[in-house]
């Protein structure tokens, strides 16, 4: 037929990411911007440019999402699900496997890979399968096979088949020095993706990139590729561009030819400095504060690492609402202590709490 599918596929969008729903204080949420991006990455659905849409897991940045934050990521799956655009969803690690407030996401074109499965979606008579299965988080590399047989992939009569996963794949690399996953339990083996497949769609890993070979070289069944997250979740992402993917399958025949592109998004500029308590007096610290916040960008995401014996002073100038004072409403400023010191008065809980998730790079 020489048909073209489009798929737009994005993953990781960590909705609730720092999105308090009654906060103490007015400041600026970084869970604004992943919902800004969050929209962004649907227009081309909710236009019409694309026949399919893949939501890689991690929807939710927690496992138990507040109702408004389930409200505001399923509304706009079921107005994409409205323009006959179906919607595929794998649950991820964050919502440990499972979906949570599914009832707004109740609509004949979401579909939601609960569990290893098949769906046939016809994109004007070319069929399309889709098969998943729920983030398997510690021992995928033992069970993928039995988990892909389980969805019944081979079954259903289709021109493509897709497998959709939240899951990281041997090769798949993170953080600034380019860690690479290779051989543990929660890492799928390249040479256990099998032939028949046009390609695998997968979260999970929060970098874009496309793998095409395995760790030894020899090429891949099919290419894995990978959107990554919608905006930067860790300090590790910080020279990440951030985006998703329209993927297009041309199907010619017995074959299918699978092309990609990446559409950036908005990410905020990540920027990190250590304070050693140790190496400065009272007077030096607020300065010194005062030239960090200075030398960052004004939209910037600030994380300030400090390790020494916290004076009564150093807890003043670090509270929170010293913090605020200090940066640009447009800046967020985290301060991240390295070590247990001889805290003489807290800083406030808004200052220090922070989801763990931003050690993490997934
Ligand atoms: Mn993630």
């Amino acid at each position: 037929m020489g048909d073209t599918v489009r798929i737009l596929f994005l993953a990781d969008t960590h909705l609730g990411f720092d999105l308090p729903v009654q906060p103490r204080v007015q400041r600026r949420r970084r869970g604004h911007d992943f919902l800004a991006n969050y929209a962004r990455a649907l227009e081309p659905a909710l236009a019409g440019e694309v026949d399919l849409v893949v939501h890689g897991g991690d929807v939710f940045n927690r496992s138990r999402p507040a109702t408004s934050v389930a409200w505001q990521a399923f509304e706009p799956l079921t107005r994409v699900a409205d323009r006959g655009v179906p919607v595929f969803v794998v649950p991820g690690n964050h919502e440990r496997g499972r979906l949570p407030h599914l009832r707004f996401a109740q609509h004949a074109g979401i579909h939601v890979f609960d569990r290893p499965r098949t769906f046939v979606a016809d994109v004007q008579g070319t069929r399309v399968a889709m098969s998943g299965f729920p983030s398997e988080r510690d021992q995928v590399r033992a069970r993928f096979a039995g988990l892909l047989e389980e969805t019944g992939w081979r079954e259903a009569a289709a021109d493509a088949r897709l497998l959709c996963l939240h899951q990281c794949i041997e090769g798949a690399t993170v953080g600034p020095s380019g860690y690479t996953f290779t051989t543990a339990p929660d890492v799928i083996r390249g040479s256990d993706l099998p032939e028949g497949l046009a390609a695998v769609l997968t979260g999970h890993i929060h970098r874009h990139q496309v793998l095409t070979r395995d760790l030894r070289g020899r090429p891949l069944a099919a290419p894995v590729l990978y959107p990554g997250s919608i905006e930067r979740t860790s300090i590790a992402e910080a020279d990440e561009e951030k985006g998703y993917l329209v993927v297009e399958l041309a199907c010619e025949g017995p074959g299918v030819r699978v092309d990609w592109a990446f559409r950036g998004l908005p990410a905020r500029p990540l920027v990190r400095h250590d304070v050693h308590l140790g190496n400065m007096s009272d007077a030096e610290l607020e300065p010194t504060l005062r030239s960090l916040v200075a030398s960052a960008p004004s939209d910037a995401v600030l994380t300030i690492r400090v390790t020494g014996a916290m004076t009564e002073h150093a807890a003043r100038v670090f509270s929170a609402a010293s913090l605020r004072a200090l940066a640009p409403a447009t800046m967020n400023v985290e301060l991240r202590m390295r070590e247990r010191t001889d805290v003489a008065t807290r800083p406030s809980r808004q200052a220090t709490a922070r989801d763990p998730a931003l050690e993490l790079p997934l």
